[in-house]
């Protein structure tokens, strides 16, 4: 069932996307959410589909992209299409509609027959940790996995705009301090950030593994995208990468309308900030302390480190 015209998606409904209703469960404020092997799932990723993406075969030429949500995935999904096509925009009307979100049944629903009659490349979205990545077990897949991370101060922040007051979090909506309490214990939909950034980076030599940082993305976008063209073994001439850059543009992605998401009712304001630091404006001193303990605690000996402004 791929969506191929510029038709609004209305709002996330149980009894059209949820495919199993006894299992949804609702938090604080009405926060929505389902357990999916043992993690805090949105309502939209149903046991079906889950399976279906933990099954699908994926091929030689085939690209997944994932992150925990909010992370700049939208904008590395535009790279990686823009990549495949040498720099030139598809013909699919939006870029949701040649982006395959096998886990969903909401938003970019893909079917097995259909994913199976396509050839690669085909690009895969997926927002799971690694042990519940689409197509099995990353290392051992022919795919090549993009894993996008960002710090999670802004993570968590662009998050809480997000999920707030929308149909599929049960319309939640609670103060900044409840989002983020959430957030530090990983009980939001994709649940613990810690768990699901370092799953991927402890796996980041693999040879089919990139991972890659939001924010070196933003400060050098060339070289990110040269690396990112190499491990994809695309040569990109360096008008080419020009264009893809130009293209990619926060305010490009934000005003086109094949980029900017505008046929989902309620992803209107999905380009917020699009910066580094934004946590600035919601974090209190208070918090950040309290957040940056956390990050101490977890991300010891981890060889992981962000930028934070
Ligand atoms: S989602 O809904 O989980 O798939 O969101 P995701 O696309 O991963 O992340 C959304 C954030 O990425 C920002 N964004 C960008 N930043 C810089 N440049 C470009 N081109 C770009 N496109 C999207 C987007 O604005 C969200 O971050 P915030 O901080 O909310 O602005």
């Amino acid at each position: 069932m791929k969506v191929d015209k510029r038709i609004e998606i209305g709002e996330y409904d149980d009894n059209i996307h949820a495919e199993v209703l006894e299992d949804l469960q609702a938090g604080d404020y009405g926060y929505k959410y389902r357990i999916v092997d043992g993690v805090v799932m949105p309502p939209y990723i149903t046991p079906s589909r889950y399976e279906l993406s933990r099954t699908i075969q994926t091929q030689i030429g085939d690209i997944c992209y994932t992150s925990y949500p909010k992370s700049g995935s939208t904008w590395l999904a535009y790279i990686l299409v823009l990549i495949v096509g040498n720099g030139e925009i598809p013909s699919d009307p939006t870029l949701r509609s040649g982006l395959h979100w096998v886990e969903s049944s909401w938003t970019y629903p893909r079917c097995k027959t259909e994913l199976d009659a396509l050839p690669p490349p085909r690009i895969f979205k997926s927002h799971m940790p690694y042990r519940m990545a689409l197509g099995g077990n990353p290392e051992q897949n022919p795919c090549k996995y993009i894993y996008i991370a960002r710090n999670p101060k802004d993570v968590a922040l662009s998050y809480y705009f997000f999920e707030r007051g929308k149909s599929w979090a049960g319309h939640y909506s609670a103060p900044w301090e409840h989002w983020l309490k959430m957030f530090m214990e990983g009980t939001v939909q994709r649940g613990d950030w810690f768990e699901h950034v370092l799953s991927w980076w402890n796996h980041r030599n693999a040879k089919n593994i990139l991972f890659l940082k939001y924010e070196d993305l933003r400060r050098n976008f060339g070289k990110e995208l040269r690396r990112i063209a190499l491990f994809l073994e695309y040569p990109l001439t360096d008008d080419v990468i020009d264009r893809i850059e130009e293209k990619t543009l926060f305010s490009n992605m934000k005003q086109d309308d094949f980029s900017n998401m505008h046929e989902i009712m309620e992803f209107h304001s999905f380009f917020r900030k699009g910066e580094i630091g934004s946590w600035k404006e919601e974090f209190t001193v208070a918090q950040s302390e309290h957040f940056d303990r956390l990050y101490d605690e977890r991300m010891r000996g981890s060889g992981l480190s962000f930028e934070w402004e």
